[in-house]
């Protein structure tokens, strides 16, 4: 882990802009103001009981899913950071039911941005690890309004993603295609500082992590995977396996992305006509590219995950992700090896 307190994200930022125009100013710019909104939301999620922030807040979201009051105040935080600076078109996210196009007494930008505005909400009142994911596209050329199949694109597409994880340390993560970089929050300095420039996901792996309890509705190749991890050392993997669940995706893929595992959410037979439990555009598609950008794989058991081409904004999809090899595995038993 190479920390270096004298790069902070504007100037990592700055840097990259200058060395090789990956990313325009209008980019840059945007990734600065949605990091700003991830400092705001870690202080209110670190507040907790102090700033009257848990608990539910009596609502439901777009999922059926009954809301939390940092739910909604993280939504607002993104929303408000991120519509008067000129770089946007429009957002969406999971927390709202259609596109949030930019009010037009705002410039229009280029960018559109997807964001799960708090990821493992469950986890809130426990004091667990939670996050914010996001995932920027293009809006497409053409067209004077902006509309919600303008955000029906791959996640090949994507130009940036990210997440930040709200635990022990508030850490910011990032890839706009040139690996992944690690930002932790330096509360003295109110700053993004530069914490790791480039992870590798290990290829094999010891650790995988899902929802056991939901066993008895899987699929048959995830079953087979499951049991031959839990045979261990005497069974057909010739190693012993550990298992991790934090029911945060944002924990779980930052621990994959710093000492590998597989992680998986997949189909099960207890909504069989949802593809999965996780959104596809903004949950699936930011981790997979920052998952491939390491070196790992991500799949939803059959398919690259990057290559699926959504039809509705809110779409579900089956996830394995992580070291490339168990990725591969899991993936050749689902398509029948
Ligand atoms: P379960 C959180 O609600 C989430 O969307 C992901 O962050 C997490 O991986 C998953 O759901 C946990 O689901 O069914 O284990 O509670």
């Amino acid at each position: 882990m190479s920390s270096n307190p004298n790069i902070s994200l504007t100037r990592y930022l700055i840097e990259l802009q200058r060395s090789n125009q990956i990313i325009p100013s209008e980019l840059r710019l945007l990734l600065e103001v949605v990091a700003r909104a991830c400092k705001s939301i870690s202080h209110a999620v670190n507040k907790g009981a102090l700033g009257g922030v848990l608990g539910s807040a009596e609502s439901e979201n777009v999922q059926g899913e009954i809301q939390k009051k940092l739910d909604i105040i993280a939504n607002e935080v993104l929303i408000e950071a991120n519509e008067w600076g000129g770089h946007l078109a429009a957002m969406a996210s999971e927390e709202m039911d259609d596109i949030y196009p930019v009010p037009n007494r705002y410039p229009q930008g280029e960018y559109l941005l997807l964001f799960d505005p708090l990821d493992g909400s469950s986890n809130i009142d426990v004091n667990v690890s939670i996050g914010t994911i996001f995932s920027v596209l293009k809006k497409p050329e053409g067209g004077a309004v902006v509309s919600k199949e303008d955000f029906l694109q791959s996640g090949a597409q994507q130009v940036a993603a990210g997440y930040c994880v709200y635990g022990p340390q508030t850490t910011l993560v990032l890839t706009v295609g040139q690996g992944v970089v690690a930002f932790t929050l330096d509360r003295e300095q109110g700053s993004f500082v530069l914490t790791q420039n480039q992870f590798k996901i290990p290829e094999d792996t010891q650790e995988f992590a899902i929802n056991m309890s939901n066993m008895r509705h899987w699929d048959e190749p995830v079953k087979r995977y499951v049991d031959e991890c839990l045979q261990g050392v005497e069974g057909p993997r010739g190693k012993n396996f550990n298992m991790r669940w934090i029911a945060s995706m944002v924990a779980d893929v930052h621990r994959i992305l710093t000492r590998g595992g597989v992680f998986m959410y997949p189909w099960d037979k207890r909504e069989p006509n949802k593809a999965g439990k996780l959104r596809l555009m903004y949950e699936a598609n930011p981790m997979s590219w920052i998952i491939e950008q390491a070196g790992g794989a991500s799949t939803n058991g059959r398919e690259r995950i990057l290559d699926l081409q959504p039809s509705q904004l809110h779409e579900r999809v089956s996830v394995v992700l992580g070291s490339k090899n168990e990725v591969e595995r899991i993936t050749a038993y689902h398509r029948g090896a």
